[in-house]
C-alpha cells in the first residue's frame, strides 16, 4: 500500500474529526507539490471543504449541473464496453495488462516526469510505463471514439442527454471523449476547460482542488489557460481556504465526478489512475456554457482577437432545435434529457447582471435559446 492510501485510510478512519488527519493527508503531498502547505489550524476548515460522494441520481446531477455545483457519485454506472453477453469486455482490474498488449501503432502525447516533457507513445508503451514502478507520467486527452479504446470504454455514457455528439462539426470536435492515464506524483497544473467536465475511476485515486476560476484569480490562484504563463501556476493555501467556491475530493474506483466548467483544478494522482471521461452540454448548462463563452471568450475560438464565443451560436441554435424535439418526446425521455432541470437552470442565471442583460441584448442566439427553455421550464 503506498504512503497516500495509507494516509487516506487513516484520513477515512478517522472522518469526520479529525483535523489533524486531514492536514497530515494533505502535509504527505509536499513531495508532488512544495505549494501544498496549509497553515497548522486549516484542518477543520479543510474538512469542511470535501465533496464527498454521494449515491448516482439522475434528477440531483441534472439539478447539481443546473446550480453550478461540482458533485462526485460513488455508484454512476460504469462507462465500460459491453459485449454480447451484456457484461463489461474488460473489468476495471484487467484493463491495465490489457492495454499493455494493445498492438495500435497510433501514438499520443503524453506528458513525462515532473518537468513535463512530450513524447509520443503508442497505448502498448503508455500501459508499459504505467506499469512500471517510479516512472512519473500522465496524459488526459487520449481520444477514446473511433479509436482502439472505443473497445474497452463506453462512448455513449452521457447519453442521450449530452447535446455534444450530435451537434455541428466544430461543437462535436470539442467534445473530447477521453481516457486518462497518470502514475502516482503526477500533478495537472491549475488549469480550466471551458466545457464542463466529468470523469470516472476505473483505477487508482487522485486528489482534486476546485474553485471558481475568477474568484480564485481575484485571490491570486493562477490558471495557467487563463493567465499568460511562463512558468507553473501560483497556488496559495490559505489564498484557497479564503474562497467561498474552493473545494476537494478524492476520485476512486467506480466514483465519477461531475465539474462545470467554470471551475479550476488542480490534480495530483495518488495512486496510479486509468479514468475515462468527456465533456458535457445539456440543457441544464447549456445557457450557463454559452454565457461562459460569450462572457470570457472560448480557449478554442478560432479567430484569436475575433468576437467572444465564436462557437456559443451554433451550439444555443443544436441545443434550441434539440429542445423542441424532446418536448415532443413522452415525459420519461425529456426526463432523461434533464427537462425538468431547465427551470433551476433558469433561475441560477442573474438575468438583471449587466453582462447577462448585454448578451440578451447583442446575442439574438442566447435569447432565442433562453425564451425556448423557459417556455420549457413552465411546462415541464
Ligand atoms: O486527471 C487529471 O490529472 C486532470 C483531469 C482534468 O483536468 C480533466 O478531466 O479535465
Ligand atoms: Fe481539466
Amino acid at each position: 500500500m503506498g504512503i497516500h492510501q495509507m494516509l487516506h485510510r487513516k484520513f477515512e478512519a478517522n472522518k469526520p474529526d479529525s483535523d489533524e488527519a486531514v492536514l497530515s493527508f494533505f502535509h504527505s503531498l509536499r513531495r508532488i507539490d512544495r505549494n501544498l502547505q496549509f497553515p497548522e489550524g486549516s484542518g477543520q476548515r479543510l474538512q469542511d471543504l470535501e465533496l464527498k460522494p454521494f449515491p448516482f441520481n439522475k434528477s440531483h446531477l441534472f439539478e447539481c449541473i443546473a446550480r453550478q455545483q461540482p458533485v462526485l457519485y460513488s455508484d454512476f454506472p460504469r462507462p465500460l464496453a459491453r459485449g454480447s453477453d451484456g457484461g463489461h469486455v474488460c473489468a476495471p482490474d484487467q484493463l491495465a495488462a490489457q492495454l499493455a498488449r494493445c498492438t495500435a501503432p497510433d501514438t499520443y502525447r503524453v506528458r513525462l516526469g515532473t518537468g513535463d516533457e512530450k513524447r509520443h507513445l503508442t497505448i502498448a508503451e503508455i500501459l508499459q510505463r504505467w506499469r512500471q514502478s517510479g516512472v512519473v507520467m500522465g496524459v488526459t486527452d487520449l481520444p477514446v471514439r473511433n479509436g482502439p479504446l472505443a473497445e474497452y470504454f463506453d462512448v455513449d455514457f452521457l447519453k442521450p442527454w449530452n447535446l455534444m455528439p450530435n451537434a455541428s462539426d466544430e461543437i462535436r470536435e470539442l467534445e473530447m471523449l477521453t481516457a486518462v492515464f497518470s502514475t502516482a506524483g503526477k500533478l495537472t497544473d491549475s488549469h480550466s476547460d471551458d466545457m464542463a467536465v466529468c470523469n470516472h475511476c476505473c483505477v487508482g485515486s487522485k486528489l482534486w482542488l476546485a474553485w471558481e476560476t475568477y474568484e480564485g484569480l481575484d485571490a491570486g490562484l493562477e490558471d495557467v489557460e487563463r493567465v499568460d504563463l511562463n512558468a507553473k501556476a501560483r497556488f496559495d493555501p490559505e489564498a484557497f481556504l479564503s474562497l467561498k467556491s474552493a473545494c476537494w475530493f478524492i476520485v476512486q474506483p467506480g466514483e465519477t465526478i461531475f465539474l462545470p466548467g467554470k471551475f479550476t483544478h488542480r490534480v495530483y494522482t495518488l495512486e496510479n489512475y486509468i479514468g475515462v471521461g468527456s465533456f458535457y452540454v445539456g440543457f441544464s448548462n447549456l445557457l450557463h456554457t454559452a454565457r461562459r463563452w460569450m462572457t470570457h471568450g472560448s480557449l478554442w475560438d478560432p479567430v484569436a482577437d475575433g468576437p467572444k464565443g465564436q462557437h456559443a451560436d451554433k451550439l444555443l441554435e443544436f441545443g434550441s432545435a434539440e429542445l423542441m424535439k424532446v418536448l415532443q418526446a413522452d415525459q420519461e425521455k425529456q426526463r432523461d434529457f434533464g427537462t425538468d432541470a431547465i427551470s433551476v437552470a433558469l433561475d441560477h442565471i442573474n438575468w438583471s447582471d449587466p453582462d447577462v442583460m448585454g448578451i440578451v441584448k447583442a446575442r439574438t442566439s442566447f435569447a432565442r435559446a433562453a425564451e425556448a427553455l423557459r417556455k420549457a421550464g413552465k411546462k415541464t
